[in-house]
């Protein structure tokens, strides 16, 4: 890049007759413009930064005139439209997507080289070296910090990992397939935190994402909605009731434009901030000199939106939590078309769903409200949509409580991506919305009723399948309950997680309603996770296809099958592999100062740090193999594979085992890769602040990678989809989309080992009954660990959950013991396909062409037609 460029040169470029067109020289003129007249900065440079802001601008310029054309045609057509509400949203960054979605990336290299910059440097794909503030040591053993000055679009990363992802990877979809559907979730200051791995082990530090705005959104003035909190019911003397006092804050919406893949389809993702009004702030108080209490309901409404997931151990915290779903809801519900009246409305009458509604055609019945409105809520954190939507039909719109349950149940779908379901924030809830109200919304005496009239053999299941507990003092809310009585469709994320749901949790249900609880296994975009993140795999499948209409229909993949022997496709495939490699290598030096080969094998492990997904066993395997290396003779060594072991994920803050482990990880790197005799067959490296942007260079990189929860704990999964499709061939257990991946890319080419689901239970007992005998090896890679070989830390804690019945930590309730030994076995598996290359490059040419399935496309088809029952609405 020509950093030395002048932002005066660019007056000289010649405006062009129309500043949207696709030509360079129009794209030129038009960054052009924005450094001119929308700056952000100093009127002097035009360095990466302002070039960066710049192109994002003009792109954003063509995404709004998409997304007017696609919003006026929705409003026109009037089909019926999905709102998919969501606590969480990981979008990653925008620039490359965007204009790789849009089909001008040649148009946009061209014009930025005329401009002196290069696109890929523009949108730059190397992150976290500054984030993570990491030293890194030179050779010669020069000490760098934080060297690398060069500007990055930061991750918007609106979401903790899976579940946040997923949403996002649907949004894609949903505008790639043309759908008439939106999505709704909450404008975070601080987004996830940045992880800074110290001495100590993780450090959270607040990501500002935000710091120097984001030019992808766009806020929406007019757009502005009272929500309430607590407060009390007031009756009217006709028996209508109103919900009044309390404290009411303001939601502002921002809308950010998602286009779809070569379409004109560009769709909304609404994200609702919160403030307090003028009014709120207290004059008197202020010239009083009482600063803090005059501004604070202000300070109050700033909390809601403030981070991602505050710590819910406290009862503030759980408030706090709640009062944002709540107010996801609420916002969402109310939602404003664009095209406001010109007469003014009080702005409490105006929802969003309803308005819409009402406001596209005249006179129109309520019982068509389903048939034009699906709401679909993500996981059971915006529960509170149903006895808000209940609300507004009810109190707001005057309908009887049968009318507004009938449609209310009509809109809702749920699909869960959990298996734990909690009542304790529902507790609050009462306090939250005046507790006479939402007891009469979700008045279960109807559902008792209807179980009793129609199925009078389930009566003695009642207690357990109410929304409410028996508890008469103070009565909790099921929100798990609540969920599956309300919706008319539950699904699970993957089948296993849906036969486990049906089977276990929502077994008296499925009796009562055979066809409310459903499957729709998870699926990844295409797009992003490899169109984008692996253009040279990209290019070879789009050359061996003869096409590049995998890209929006993935089944076509499977034609890649025929080829997997050719060796012409084989030396392709492992030449883009290798390139990758290198590229990843190298990003592994700048961030951690660690090198390592790229002709080893490379064995990735990356996402959230929990004791379920079992980095541990990966972790103590590592630590096996080491010991081994060293008894080995030199001679012995040089036949064994060379492994890079790379694991990378976020602890959550107060999850205190879960930081041990990445303290132990960061631990077991500084030794084994200092270790001479072994650190050329065995590198250990700990990959910091993993988000969304690492992973696009993590995954096209990567060779093996490990998916070995427990069976029965991982609903789904999606990374697996992402590496698999990448050519990455897996190690994992029987568990959430794993058995489906291996299904489809063929067993031989899965390596797979552990306990299956239906067996946990009884050995977990077994365990607690000290019947468990563990395996030698298991136990020796732990004692190397308590020996204090890893330096000072205390580990003790950490292993002691591993223990069984020693009255410490929970006796390796995840079956890391049970499992170790098979888990060994497979990776002796691995070591020896890794020897013959052919036969390994085979592996991963059929692992790519098995994924057609994992098409979030197909995905959200499926709840299209399923369950939303929307139909396509192109923009032409
Ligand atoms: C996660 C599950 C994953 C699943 C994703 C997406 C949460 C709460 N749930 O297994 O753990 O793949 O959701 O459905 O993040």
């Amino acid at each position: 890049a020509n950093g030395k460029n002048e932002a005066a040169k660019l007056a000289k470029i010649p405006a062009a007759a129309n500043p949207l067109a696709n030509e360079p020289s129009a794209i030129a003129s038009n960054i052009s413009y924005h450094v001119q007249y929308s700056p952000h900065f100093s009127p002097t440079k035009f360095e990466p930064e302002q070039a960066f802001f710049a192109t994002a601008e003009s792109v954003r310029d063509r995404l709004i005139q998409q997304w007017n054309e696609t919003y006026h045609h929705f409003n026109k057509v009037d089909l019926k439209q999905t709102y998919y509400l969501s606590m969480e949203f990981l979008q990653g960054r925008t620039l490359t997507n965007a204009i790789g979605s849009l089909d001008i990336q040649n148009a946009y290299a061209d014009a930025l080289n005329n401009l002196g910059h290069v696109l890929e440097e523009i949108a730059e794909q190397v992150n976290g070296f500054q984030a993570c503030g990491f030293v890194r040591h030179d050779l010669d053993g020069v000490e760098h910090i934080n060297s690398n000055s060069s500007m990055e679009e930061k991750d918007a990363a609106l979401g903790n990992g899976g579940l946040g992802r997923l949403a996002s990877c649907f949004l894609d979809s949903m505008a790639t397939l043309n759908l008439p559907a939106w999505g709704y979730g909450l404008r975070y200051r601080y987004g996830l935190f940045k992880q800074k791995i110290t001495k100590q082990g993780q450090e959270e530090v607040a990501e500002d994402w935000l710091e120097k705005f984001s030019p992808w959104e766009v806020v929406r003035h007019d757009v502005v909605f009272p929500v309430r909190f607590f407060g009390s019911v007031m009756v009217n003397p006709n028996g209508t009731r109103k919900w009044v006092g309390g404290e009411v804050v303001q939601a502002v919406a921002y809308d950010i434009p998602i286009p779809g893949y070569k379409t004109k389809n560009t769709i909304s993702l609404r994200l609702w901030d919160a403030k307090a009004s003028a009014e709120d702030f207290n004059l008197f108080q202020f010239n009083d000199g009482q600063y803090e209490s005059a501004a604070q309901l202000h300070s109050r409404a700033q909390q809601i939106c403030a981070v991602l997931y505050p710590g819910d151990s406290t009862e503030e915290g759980k408030l706090l939590r709640l009062k944002q779903q709540f107010f996801l809801c609420s916002a969402s519900l109310q939602v404003e078309p664009e095209d406001k009246p010109s007469t003014p409305r009080d702005s409490c009458q105006s929802y969003d769903m309803i308005l819409r509604f009402k406001e596209r055609k005249s006179g129109r019945q309520w019982s068509e409200f389903p048939s034009k409105v699906a709401v679909q809520l993500n996981d059971t954190h915006p529960t509170l949509a149903i006895p808000e939507l209940m609300r507004l039909l009810m109190d707001e719109e005057g309908l009887g409580w049968d009318e507004a349950w009938d449609i209310t149940t009509r809109c809702l779908a749920l699909f869960s991506e959990n298996f734990q379901f909690t009542a304790s924030a529902a507790e609050v809830a009462f306090g939250l919305c005046g507790a006479q109200l939402l007891w009469d919304l979700i008045s279960e005496k109807h559902f008792i009723a209807m179980v009793r009239s129609t199925r009078s053999d389930l009566e003695s299941k009642i207690p357990s399948m109410c929304i409410l507990d028996n508890n008469p003092k103070k009565p909790v809310v099921r929100m798990a309950n609540l969920c599956v009585v309300s919706a008319h469709t539950v699904n699970g994320v993957a089948q296993l997680h849906s036969d486990i749901l049906k089977a276990d949790l929502f077994a008296d249900y499925v009796s009562l309603w055979p066809n409310k609880l459903q499957n729709k296994t998870n699926g990844i975009t295409p797009r992003r996770w490899l169109r984008f993140c692996n253009p040279e795999l990209s290019k070879i499948i789009t050359k061996w296809l003869k096409t590049d209409q995998w890209v929006t229909n993935l089944d076509l993949l499977v034609g890649l099958r025929q080829f997997a022997d050719n060796t012409e496709l084989q030396a392709e495939w492992e030449s883009a592999k290798m390139a990758s490699k290198k590229h990843l290598a190298d990003y592994i030096w700048r961030v951690t100062g660690v090198t390592i080969d790229p002709n080893s094998l490379f064995d990735i492990q990356v996402k959230r740090i929990h004791e379920y997904k079992r980095q541990l066993l990966n972790i103590l395997g590592a630590i096996y193999r080491y010991k081994k290396l060293k008894e080995m003779s030199p001679q012995e060594r040089k036949k064994t594979t060379p492994r890079t072991i790379m694991i990378g994920g976020k602890a959550f803050a107060t999850y205190t085992n879960a930081k041990r482990i990445v303290k132990l990880v960061n631990d077991v790197g500084e030794f084994v890769n200092t270790d001479p005799e072994v650190n050329s067959y065995l590198k250990v490296v700990f990959v910091p602040n993993y988000n969304v942007s690492v992973a696009e260079l993590l995954i096209p990189g990567s060779e093996l990678s490990q998916h070995i929860s427990t069976a029965g704990m991982e609903a789904s999964g999606t990374s697996n989809m992402k590496f698999s499709l990448n050519g990455c061939l897996i190690i994992g257990t029987l568990d959430g989309a794993n058995v489906e991946i291996r299904q489809e890319i063929g067993e031989e080419n899965f390596f797979l080992f552990g306990a299956v689901a239906e067996q946990v239970p009884k050995l977990r007992k077994e365990r607690e009954d000290g019947l468990f005998k563990p395996d030698p090896r298991f136990e020796e890679a732990k004692q190397f660990i308590r020996s204090g070989a890893f330096g000072s830390y205390d580990y003790n804690p950490l292993l002691d959950s591993l223990e069984g019945n020693t009255g410490y930590g929970r006796g390796d309730y995840f079956l890391v013991g049970y499992d170790f030994p098979s888990y060994l076995e497979a990776q002796d598996r691995v070591d020896q396909a890794y020897k013959d290359q052919k036969k390994w490059l085979k592996m991963s040419i059929l692992s790519t062409a098995g994924s057609g399935k994992f098409s979030s496309d197909r995905t959200i088809a499926q709840y299209a037609k399923e369950i939303w029952n929307i139909t396509e609405c192109r923009t032409s």
